[in-house]
């Protein structure tokens, strides 16, 4: 791990997408400079107001670059065992999504491979995934378990995902998501009460637990059965989210906005109503297109009664072996413009202002003087260009608390 650096370092000749609330789409400055201290942003403005103790000091002129804040992966599961290849050629063949689940397929097979791989073999993997978020200036990427579903192999996973930030310049937020499918042969109110909210306790106690998740559907748990998850959450104080109406509206996010979700995700049927209970409790909406675009949805996320009601909408690449293979923030982006509509602004805040209100940090996602100093300069001279390429990295260098990484 790099130490962090305590001289000042000044960028010069920048742009800089500052992404601050209620500054414009972009909070866009030209001809800027950025200065940053240890691990920490301590100066941003016009070039011409640099101030003058750092006029003598060693500059990086940045030739008319783009700086924008770190980008955040705000939802993902990214540590997992094996692939599901043979299910993307079944669902090519016609087999849907919630069959292939029902038949023993599905996230039920991953839980069977995650449970046969060793914690080194789920690190290794894991981290390869990281490196490709890395590429693109990811600074931040949640992480959720979900995929043992016994109290052994949830936490083998948050264990796993703790070490990528030992083993990497990373920051991980974690998520406790043991409802995530029923095991094979149990119950779904048994697995909760017996199985689930036993192993968040154990997690807990542990360290290992940032966030408590759950997925709220036909083919997973309903809203009587989470409630009972999220009521222990918020006695151990751990603030929640939930996957909510991505194949169908089973009441998710309104019990997501009940309990003050810090993000209500998918959210592909939600509605009018639920987007007013999302603004009411602050909750983010966390859209994710990989999902959409692979399991070849139509239903799309309520984009204009998001912004009618003012909830702030982040981008995430749900990165999973079944729903989501997707390991692009950048193609996501460009997703959450193509399919949902979004504006490559609104695309930016997803994946910066907003990503990180969802995961509860406010110490990054925007450029401000005492805001970590993670940042994402950038071969383009407008925002615009990093939602409009598609599959195209234009990543110049990527700073983490303040250091070269
Ligand atoms: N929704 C998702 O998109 C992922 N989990 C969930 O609840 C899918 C996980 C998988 O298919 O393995
Ligand atoms: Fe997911």
């Amino acid at each position: 791990m790099p130490a962090p650096d305590v001289y000042p370092h000044v960028y010069t000749e920048a742009s800089l997408a500052t992404m601050q609330p209620d500054a414009g789409d972009y909070g866009l400055l030209n001809d800027a400079a950025l200065v940053t201290e240890g691990d920490k942003i301590a100066w941003l403005g016009p070039m011409a107001d640099l101030p003058r103790p750092y006029a003598t000091t060693a500059k990086t002129p940045l030739g008319g670059r783009l700086i924008t804040p770190a980008l955040i992966d705000c939802h993902t599961h990214i540590v997992h065992g094996g692939n599901r290849a043979l299910e993307f050629e079944m669902r090519l063949q016609g087999a849907s999504y919630e069959a292939i689940a029902r038949a023993g397929g599905g996230i039920v097979s991953t839980v069977t491979a995650t449970r046969d791989t060793s914690e080194a073999e789920l690190l290794a993997a894991a981290l390869i995934r990281a490196d490709a978020l890395i590429r693109e200036g990811v600074s931040t990427i949640e992480v959720k378990s979900g995929y043992g579903l016994d109290l052994d192999t949830e936490l083998k996973m948050l264990r796993v995902a703790r070490q990528i930030a030992t083993q990497r310049p990373l920051r991980i937020s974690t998520s406790f998501l043991g409802a995530h499918a029923v095991p094979k042969g149990a119950g779904a109110d048994s697995y909760i009460d017996t199985v689930c909210i036993p192993a968040l306790r154990a997690a807990h106690a542990e360290g290992l637990v940032d966030m408590v998740d759950g997925f709220c559907e036909g083919i997973a748990f309903d809203v009587p059965q989470i409630s009972r998850l999220f009521d222990v959450a918020q006695a151990l104080g751990l603030p929640v989210k939930l996957h909510a109406e991505q194949l169908s509206n089973i009441g998710g996010t309104q019990l997501a906005a009940r309990y003050n979700a810090r993000s209500a995700d998918h959210v592909e049927y939600a509605t009018e109503a639920d987007a007013a209970a999302l603004a009411q409790s602050g909750t983010v909406a966390v859209l994710l297109p990989g999902a959409f675009y692979t399991l070849h949805e139509t239903q799309k996320p309520p984009v204009a009664a998001f912004r009618a009601h003012g909830v702030p909408m982040a981008l995430a690449t749900d990165w999973n072996p079944g729903s989501s293979p997707l390991g692009s923030l950048l193609l996501t982006m460009n997703m959450g413009c193509t399919l949902f509509g979004l504006t490559p602004a609104e695309a930016l805040a997803g994946t910066t202002r907003h990503a990180a209100q969802a995961l509860g940090l406010t110490d990054c996602g925007t450029l401000k003087a005492g805001k970590r100093a993670d940042l994402a300069i950038w071969n383009v001279k407008t925002p615009a260009e990093l939602s409009y390429g598609i599959g195209i990295n234009p990543l110049h260098t990527r700073i983490f608390a303040g250091a070269q990484t």
